[in-house]
């Protein structure tokens, strides 16, 4: 049986402060794990409210993720931060290659393959983001540019490790826009992710890896998503900034 898992990310909102106000209304929220009834659920905060998301989730089932970390181990990278720093602040997982990072930082599958092994070396668990463009579903390349981002993206990650992975499909095209994939249409790409991660790591190990769906996720629409047989959890961005909002979302998950 795989995970559910949903989790929230924050993008360049909250600081240290909103942060850990957030975050104590949504552990009111989750109560505990019995109420989450196998549900899990991750906030992805930026790097100055990590300290206070992991403080305020202490003793609660919320673990917290960062949003991005350098490949490198240290050394001169000014502005950098790097997977043990965050591992060391009780920081759990870590969003890699997210669409606004390839687009805005010029992250490319290899980079994010860096990044990857890395998060796995330090055991930080990865949350690998892949998602077509528009103008790829448009020329029938959805499959194709999914299929090339995560073979690149999980180059050199082992059976063993593969446990640790999580894959978020966002098609570009609906992320923040408010326009979501339909369910089926997600789920025929979640489906295609899958037979990938088959003939990457076999069946067994396949079967259990969790798929996200991101996109305009929302309480309305998170039900219909999360029924599809591949989609087994949700990378939230907008409808996470409120902890009613994506209790909505956790809850429309149990
Ligand atoms: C996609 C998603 C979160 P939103 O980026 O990763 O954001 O839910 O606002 O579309």
């Amino acid at each position: 049986m795989r995970k559910t898992i949903i989790a929230g990310n924050w993008k360049m909102n909250k600081t240290h402060k909103e942060a850990a106000e957030t975050l104590k209304k949504l552990a009111e929220l989750v109560i505990d794990r019995e109420n989450l009834g196998g549900v899990e659920v991750i906030i992805g905060a930026p790097f100055t409210a990590l300290e206070s998301a992991v403080r305020a989730t202490e003793n609660t089932p919320i673990a917290i993720a960062a949003e991005n970390m350098n490949a490198n181990e240290s050394g001169a990278f000014t502005g950098e931060i790097s997977a043990t720093m965050l591992k060391e602040l009780g920081v759990e997982y870590v969003i890699l290659g997210h669409s606004e990072r390839r687009a805005m930082y010029g992250e490319t599958d290899a980079i994010v393959n860096a990044k990857v092994l890395a998060a796995l070396k330090a055991g930080l668990k990865p949350i690998l983001c892949i998602g077509e463009q528009l103008e790829d579903r448009e020329t029938g390349k959805t499959n194709e540019v999914n299929g090339t981002q995560l073979k690149g993206g999980l180059s050199g990650v082992s059976v063993e490790d593969m446990k640790n992975v999580i894959v978020a499909y966002e098609p570009v095209w609906a992320i923040g826009t408010g326009v979501t994939a339909t369910p089926e249409m997600a789920e025929e790409t979640h489906a295609f992710v899958r037979s990938v991660l088959v003939e990457l790591y076999g069946n067994d190990v396949a079967e259990e890896v969790t798929i996200q769906y991101g996109g305009s996720m929302k309480p309305e629409n998170a039900k219909e998503l999360l029924a599809q047989k591949n989609i087994d959890g949700g990378l939230v961005g907008g409808a996470a900034l409120d902890a009613e909002v994506f209790y909505g979302i956790i809850a429309a998950g149990k």
